[in-house]
């Protein structure tokens, strides 16, 4: 049965989701099935294309987890088209004003609270509901995160939280690092750094909106669990695989 990223967050806070940038569905698929809570596509950084991402939300979903894509930057009409395959959240980068928020809201919510286009036949037939079902309950199942992540996110944050029908923020640290230290280093665990993210998550809090962040590995996301955030981006496949290679030849080698 369908969970979606809304249901999961209900029951199990935080919820902590694998980040895929490998195309092959059977990545997304063997992340499913690995433990994480949610699995996210990334189209950003990662290799993740509208086919792809089509044949991972599905695969992800048939395993029985939410699925997340990240769009890339400025690509509104990706978002839309990433909950018409079924995913059950987006996460847009680079938000750095309330226009591009509107613009997010716009593309993920029907109305009256956005301008989303029907067409969702991927999500139905995987979701296993009537398209009337899927309508009344989209704009409350489905979920939309606003990366913050410049210094000009952060100026305009509390206009951007009070866009209607923006439901969450993502936080991410690595480029509020080169932000904040005006392209210096990137780092996500610099002490001015972890202010920001820890201001960041307050305000957002105190405007009802849940608060996402990335961890680089699980250190990090313990420190986040700590901190009360309530979705957590734990590392990226690449590293999944290279850490239990590692592992498994260390043991192997080992007299
Ligand atoms: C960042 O840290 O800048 C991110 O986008 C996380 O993936
Ligand atoms: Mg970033």
């Amino acid at each position: 049965t369908f969970v979606s990223l809304a249901a999961r967050l209900a029951d199990a806070t935080p919820a902590l989701s694998a980040w895929i940038s490998m195309p092959d569905p059977l990545i997304a698929e063997s992340a499913a099935r690995a433990g994480f809570d949610a699995v996210t596509l990334d189209m950003q950084h990662g290799l993740h294309d509208p086919v792809s991402v089509m044949r991972g939300v599905a695969a992800v979903t048939l395993a029985g987890q939410p699925t997340i894509v990240r769009v890339p930057v400025g690509d509104f009409a990706m978002a839309s088209r990433a909950l018409d395959m079924g995913a059950s959240a987006v996460i847009a980068p680079m938000i750095n004003s309330v226009a591009d928020a509107e613009a997010l809201v716009a593309a993920t919510k029907y109305p009256p609270v956005g301008q989303r286009s029907w067409g969702p036949t991927r999500a139905i037939q995987l979701q296993g509901i009537d398209p009337a079902a899927y309508l009344a309950n989209a704009n409350q199942t489905t979920l939309a995160f606003a990366m913050i992540e410049t210094l000009a996110a952060m100026a305009a944050l509390d206009a951007i939280l009070e866009v209607p029908g923006l439901d969450a923020v993502f936080i991410g640290p690595s480029d509020l690092s080169i932000a904040l230290s005006n392209g210096a280093n990137v780092d996500p665990m610099r002490i001015d750094n972890q202010d920001a993210a820890s201001a960041i998550r307050a305000r957002a809090h105190a405007a009802g909106k849940r608060v996402g962040i990335f961890a680089l590995n699980g250190a990090q996301a313990r420190l986040y669990r700590a901190l009360g955030y309530d979705f957590i981006a734990l590392g990226v496949d690449a590293a999944y695989f290279a850490l239990g290679a590692a592992a498994m030849l260390a043991d192997a080698r080992r007299d």
